[in-house]
This record gives C-alpha cells, sequence and structure tokens, in this order.
C-alpha cells in the first residue's frame, strides 16, 4: 500500500495532538503496598495498559519504594518492595510513605489512593499488618486487594476484614490474572473492574480521566467516556451555528476530524502505532489513490453516504457534516474497544480485519438516523453497538484463514461479550 505525503501528516498530526492531549491531563498517582509475592506486580499488569510493572521505568526512590512510569501512560505508580511486617522494617516503611506523601503533597504528584494487597487465601491478617494499614489510612484512602481470591475462603476472609472495621475506603476480591486450578477449571479475572470503580470514586475529579486512559480493565468504560467526549465536540461544532460549505471546500472539515480522532485516543487510552492508525483511516479515507489529497478522508467519508451523489457538488449542511462525523466517532471507538481488548488478552490483531471492520461499522453508523444517534451517544446503558462490532469482528476472524489461531481469538471475543451482556451488569 502506497501512502500519500499529506496521509501520512494527517496520521502523524492524530498521534501528535493525542501526545499533546494526554500531557495535559493530571496525572493519577496511586501506592500499591503489601507483602512480596501477594500479587501486587500482576495486579499493576492487569488493571493498567502495557503490562506497567514489567515494562515501565521503575527508579527506586527509597529502600523500600520504587516509582513506575512509563511514557504516554498518565499515571504514577508506587510500589513496596521488600515489605516485611517485622516491626524495625514496618517503621522504615511508614516513614518512607509518610516523608513521600509530605514531599508530593499539593502538587502534580501528590499520591491520590493506596492499594494495600493482601493475598485472600491467607485468611488471617497479622497483628503488625494490621497496624500497618491503619498508619496508612491516616493520611491517604486505602483500598484493601485481596488478591488471588478462590471460592468461599476468600468471600469469607473479606467479610471478617469487613468486620474488623479498619479504617479503609473499601475492601475488593480480585482475581488479577486466570488462575488455572486444572486443565479444564480456570477461575477467570475478576473483581478489576470494581476496583476502578471504587478507585475513581476516590480519587480527585481532575484526575478521573487519566486514570481511565491508564487503566484496561474496563474497555467499556473508555468507549463511554470518549463516546461522551466526542457527542459533545459534535454538537458544538456542528451544531445551530454551523455555515454550510461547498462540497468542494470539505477539506476545512480535516482539522476538525484531526481533533475529533485525537481527543477520542488520548480520552480512550490506547496504545497504537502509526500502521493502526493508518489502517484505520485508511478504511474511510481510502488507500493508494494517486489523488490522495489531505481531504481525502473527508470526501471519500461523504461518499459512504447513500445519496451522496446529491451532495457531490452541492453543500454540506451541519447536519449532514454531523452524521459523518458522528459516524466516524463512533466506528473509531467501536475499533479501539477491539484493540484495546485484544491487547488486554495478549493477542496480535489483524489490520487488514481492523480496516474492514472500521468500513463495515462506519456504513452501519452512517445509516442511522439522527435522532437514533443523539440517543446512541447520549444513553450509555446500551452496549449493543459495541456487542455488535465485537460479533461482527468475530465472524471476520472466522471467515479469514489467513490468521493463525482463529479459534484462540474468537474465544476471547466471544467472552468479551459475555462479559458485557446486559443482564450481567
Ligand atoms: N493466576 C494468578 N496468579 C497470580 C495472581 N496474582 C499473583 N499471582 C502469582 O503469584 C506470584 C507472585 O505475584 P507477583 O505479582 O509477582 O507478587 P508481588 O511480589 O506482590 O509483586 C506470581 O508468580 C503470580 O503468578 C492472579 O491473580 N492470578
Ligand atoms: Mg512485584
Amino acid at each position: 500500500m502506497k501512502q500519500s505525503k499529506s496521509k501520512y501528516n494527517m496520521i502523524q498530526e492524530i498521534l501528535e495532538k493525542t501526545e499533546a492531549e494526554i500531557e495535559k491531563m493530571n496525572p493519577v498517582n496511586i501506592l500499591i503496598a503489601g507483602k512480596t509475592g501477594v500479587g501486587k506486580s500482576t495486579l499493576i499488569n492487569n488493571v493498567f495498559r502495557e503490562k506497567l510493572a514489567d515494562t515501565g521505568i521503575g527508579k527506586p526512590v527509597t529502600k523500600h519504594l520504587r516509582r513506575i512510569t512509563k511514557e504516554g501512560i498518565p499515571i504514577v505508580l508506587y510500589d513496596t518492595r521488600g515489605l516485611e511486617l517485622q516491626q524495625k522494617i514496618q517503621k522504615q516503611v511508614m516513614k518512607e510513605i509518610f516523608d513521600l506523601v509530605q514531599e508530593k503533597k499539593d502538587s502534580r504528584e501528590a499520591i491520590h489512593a493506596v492499594y494495600y494487597c493482601i493475598q485472600a487465601n491467607s485468611s488471617r491478617i497479622e497483628d503488625t499488618e494490621v497496624e500497618l494499614i491503619k498508619e496508612i489510612s491516616e493520611i491517604l484512602p486505602v483500598i484493601l486487594v485481596l488478591t488471588q481470591s478462590i471460592g468461599k475462603p476468600a468471600d469469607e476472609f473479606s467479610r471478617y476484614l469487613e468486620e474488623m472495621n479498619l479504617p479503609v475506603a473499601a475492601v475488593q476480591n480480585v482475581m488479577s490474572e486466570p488462575y488455572e486450578i486444572s486443565d479444564d477449571y480456570v477461575i477467570p479475572r475478576f473483581g478489576l473492574k470494581q476496583l476502578i470503580e471504587k478507585t475513581l470514586q476516590l480519587i480527585p475529579k481532575e484526575s478521573r480521566e487519566a486514570f481511565n486512559n491508564a487503566q484496561q480493565a474496563d474497555i467499556e468504560r473508555k468507549a463511554k467516556a470518549a463516546r461522551r467526549w466526542a457527542s459533545r465536540y459534535v454538537a458544538t461544532t456542528f451544531g445551530v451555528g454551523f455555515a454550510p460549505i461547498p462540497f468542494s471546500d470539505a477539506s476545512v472539515l480535516v482539522p476538525m476530524q484531526v481533533t475529533l480522532l485525537a481527543h477520542i485516543t488520548a480520552i480512550f487510552g490506547i496504545s497504537m502505532d502509526k500502521t493502526t492508525i493508518v489502517s484505520i483511516i485508511a478504511a474511510v479515507g481510502g488507500t493508494g489513490s494517486a489523488t490522495m489529497i489531505g481531504k481525502t478522508l473527508v470526501a471519500n467519508a461523504f461518499k459512504f453516504i447513500p445519496g451522496a451523489g446529491t451532495i457531490i457538488g452541492g453543500i454540506i449542511s451541519g447536519t449532514t457534516a454531523s452524521i459523518v462525523t458522528s459516524a466516524l466517532a463512533l466506528s473509531y471507538i467501536e475499533v479501539l474497544s477491539i484493540i484495546a481488548t485484544k491487547e488486554k488478552e495478549g493477542e496480535s490483531i489483524d489490520l487488514g480485519l481492523l480496516e474492514r471492520l472500521m468500513r463495515s461499522q462506519f456504513k452501519k453508523n452512517l445509516k442511522l438516523d439522527r435522532k437514533e444517534l443523539k440517543t446512541k451517544e447520549l444513553e450509555f446503558d446500551n452496549d449493543d453497538a459495541l456487542n455488535d462490532a465485537y460479533s461482527t469482528y468475530s465472524q471476520m476472524e472466522e471467515t479469514n484463514l489467513s490468521v493463525p489461531f482463529v479459534k484462540k481469538v474468537t474465544r476471547t471475543v466471544g467472552k468479551f461479550i459475555d462479559d458485557h451482556r446486559p443482564f450481567k451488569k
């Protein structure tokens, strides 16, 4: 596929704007504490994008605290190392945490919340640990995370802790990564979405956007935030004040679409390289054509509208512009949701399929009449659109023989659909 220079620049611009948007966000800062081996790293790797505990830059800030960051992800994590519960070490750790909290207080790096991790099958909690949790709770909101929770014993442990009335903000049982009991019995991940929900309630409003960007446990939540933003953008950009433009001037819409796609990418929070975005945009804008110019995306996008012949050579009204732009936004978000789910499961993505999916979702979303489009954007209880994108993609995979491990991939998508059935909520 030949990419024209201007097309390449549009992608470059989307990526740069996305980066700039992420930089503007107020980062969220979380401390993850707990004894060695309870599952802190596994929790971090599954709650946040890009296996942050393994691939992030970890810098020791004190003897027992490590600061983890990664370019492009608006979060700072602090991880305790070598936390043992002998009184001497515990005192040291507590002092290190206290000093850190004091030092960062009132700055952009102020710590917002603590995940204190205890292995759920430990079934009892030592007095020294209770002491530590109480002390940390005095200076920061703590969520007690019960890791590797399996069945009844974990529930009982959770109840036992609740009854202790510790001064914590919440208790949450989780299984961060599927746990194989035997070849045919696997405990799936659970509790991570609830952890996300509880965390969002504790952190300041200004950092919620960053947290949603950084997390990967609740893809639906990402999609909803992106849709909400896009719907407002479309309404203000192409609403009452929009003066109709001649189709020949459609290129004035290019910067708006760049802004739209960049904001969506930043709000959603997704790891994507240039080639992926090129494929998605190409699905709507077309590729390889000798006539490729900056306005191609817009011009081609309009051609998907039934009866476009009447538009070409005519004028683009605010209504038409908002139909096309909304469809672009919705299908882009649907495709991002699939990419994010694949990334979370550690599966590869077929760019050819993504391109086909983008085109087919775009066509579907264009057909929605304006009223329906509005409700689809504004009401977020309903995940039909996402589920539709998932089943379309999974059908494409089934019939696409060039994809290896088709079975495995299909199972994941099927699982996503199961996870998102409305009645499961
Ligand atoms: N399957 C599964 N294994 C887990 C989970 N949490 C922790 N583990 C296992 O427990 C071990 C220690 O976990 P790790 O995250 O390194 O603990 P940390 O020392 O607290 O960071 C690892 O080998 C993990 O495989 C989980 O949710 N599911
Ligand atoms: Mg670790």
